[in-house]
């Protein structure tokens, strides 16, 4: 099934089989014209309604509006092409995948296993993995690990990447076609297809002598067979204590020279059928500790996981729009009066605990709220010496429940978000997906060191804010002196 989002629709133009009969390249010369003519409406000054997809954005203009010569129009439409995800098809949704999928065009792909966040990381290095290898990225569904293991048979709704992140926006800005799983594979498939992929944890972990788990497969209804990646792929050779391989790694393993140098026989699938890692939609069982130079880095300066995809990143307008009523509620701000700067916290509990040091108390484990304190007052000095302004209000996430510690929150004068009714108008992604864009929109973060929630909400703050973040230390009484 097509996604419902009104911007595919505005493509209503699909490619042929294989894209490149007669009467596709007609259609498509057609609509290049009609979108050309547009261009050149556009370059007349009717920029706004050019740019009506993007209310508050403005990119691509200067694209579309250079010399009017053939050339630069031709690659011009080449780079477009590239963006309308319908191309990178045959066309709409087949049973099994490979019906779909077209001669000419290489895919990669993965699936998430871990906390929502940690799978946000995951298909951002997938799609750093499509960049350098150029292939086309099929992102998986977020499905939730966390009540789903506990819970199974319970509640198995998926959230598809697009309702969350702006596809459209991400695919403009880093210039490459990006798809979903159910542009490729009817959501109501009842055909089970074989696959050969890369098993990337028992190379770089030695606990489990499995390939990582995932509902992913299931899901899209895939089988399986894998293949051990070389011992090589992990970044920090036999040290039990860290799990990342690096992007390099695992790219060169798209290709021939080094594919052909690792194959070893593979591991049957559920159906007992043996298959060598696909060529066509290249796939690992797991990319979340994946790494250019040192392990987590998605939280340094550098990461080119973060600079070159998961900035682009940006919300769907519609989660922006409904954070936004959030915020003006938490806040006490009329709809119509602009939202005042904000200070925004996390504090991630619960089985955080798991990670206290031995003999340690819950209470001197975590970080009381006079140590977020402290580290609140620093971003706001931050922001006062480095912008001039001065930000009071305070907004507080937390996968917390406790009463006691929200009314202690309260007599900070801080502000927590009713989420009393959130499950219920939206589903039971809201209460995390609201409280991430919220993290992302203060003016400075302070979060929980280790949190990928925070690490995420950090990022977004310093590329999205300019702002100042901080991270509370914890585990141990003092963790966070210095
Ligand atoms: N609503 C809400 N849920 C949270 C918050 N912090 C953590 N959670 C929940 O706990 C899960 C933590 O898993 P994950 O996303 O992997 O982040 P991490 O475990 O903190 O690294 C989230 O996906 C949420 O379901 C929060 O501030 N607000
Ligand atoms: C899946 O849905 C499509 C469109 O809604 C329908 O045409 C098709 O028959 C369905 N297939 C199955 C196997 O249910
Ligand atoms: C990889 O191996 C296959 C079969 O052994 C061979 O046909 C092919 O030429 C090899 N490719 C490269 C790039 O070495
Ligand atoms: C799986 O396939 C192999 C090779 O074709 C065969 O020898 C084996 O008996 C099969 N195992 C099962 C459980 O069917
Ligand atoms: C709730 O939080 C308060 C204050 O932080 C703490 O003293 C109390 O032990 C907590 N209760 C539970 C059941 O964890
Ligand atoms: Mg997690």
């Amino acid at each position: 099934m097509m996604s419902t989002d009104p911007r595919y629709n505005n493509d209503d133009w699909s490619p042929s089989r294989r894209g490149n009969s007669p009467q596709g390249l007609n259609r498509r010369r057609l609509f290049w014209t009609a979108r050309l003519a547009l261009a050149a409406v556009a370059c007349m000054g009717l920029f706004a309604m050019w740019n009506s997809e993007f209310p508050s954005r403005m990119i691509l203009q200067k694209n579309w509006c250079g010399d009017a010569n053939s050339e630069l129009y031709s690659q011009q439409q080449l780079a477009a092409q590239k963006l309308n995800p319908l191309a990178s098809v045959v066309g709409s949704p087949t049973e099994s995948f490979r019906d779909n999928l077209r001669l000419d065009t290489k895919y990669i792909t993965s699936w998430g296993s871990g906390g929502w966040s940690n799978d946000v990381i995951s298909i951002m290095n997938l799609i750093y993995l499509g960049l350098i290898t150029e292939r086309v990225p099929v992102l998986p569904v977020f499905l939730p690990s966390h009540f789903m293991l506990n819970n199974y048979g319970d509640d198995h709704s998926p959230l598809p990447f697009g309702d969350v992140f702006d596809l459209p926006w991400l695919r403009r800005a880093i210039n490459e076609p990006l798809l979903e799983w159910r542009d490729v594979k009817a959501s109501n498939s009842t055909v089970t297809d074989d696959i050969g992929c890369w098993n990337v944890w028992e190379s770089i972990q030695y606990h489990d002598k499995a390939p990582r788990q995932s509902f992913g497969p299931w899901f899209s209804k895939l089988d399986i067979s894998y293949t051990k990646t070389p011992d090589w792929v992990k970044l920090k050779q036999n040290f039990e204590h860290d799990r990342y391989s690096t992007f390099w790694a695992l790219a060169s393993l798209a290709f021939p020279f080094r594919r052909n140098q690792s194959l070893v026989p593979p591991l049957p699938n559920k159906r007992n059928v043996s298959l060598p890692p696909d060529e066509h939609m290249l796939c690992y069982d797991f990319l979340y500790y994946v790494a250019a130079d040192q392990s987590d880095e998605i939280e340094l300066d550098y990461s080119p996981a973060w600079r070159f995809v998961g900035q682009h990143m940006q919300w769907t307008p519609r989660l922006e729009r409904l954070t936004d009523d959030y915020i003006r509620r938490t806040l006490n701000v009329r709809w119509d009066e602009p939202i005042p700067p904000f200070i925004s916290v996390h504090v991630r509990h619960n089985d955080f605990k798991e990670w206290c040091e031995p003999d340690v108390t819950l209470e001197e484990c975590f970080a009381p709220l006079s140590v977020i304190e402290r580290r609140v007052r620093e971003v706001q000095d931050e922001l006062r010496e480095r912008k001039g302004i001065e930000v009071e209000h305070v907004i507080v996430t937390s996968d917390e429940k406790n009463h006691t510690w929200w009314a202690d929150v309260d007599e900070l004068r801080w502000l927590g978000v009713d989420h009393s009714r959130t499950k219920e108008l939206y589903g039971r992604w809201y209460p995390i997906l609201i409280d991430a864009v919220i993290q992302s929109k203060g003016s400075a973060f302070v979060g929980t060191a280790r949190s990928t929630v925070s690490i995420l909400a950090s990022r977004r703050v310093q590329s999205w804010q300019d702002g100042p973040v901080r991270m509370v230390q914890w585990g141990k009484l003092g963790a966070d002196d210095h």
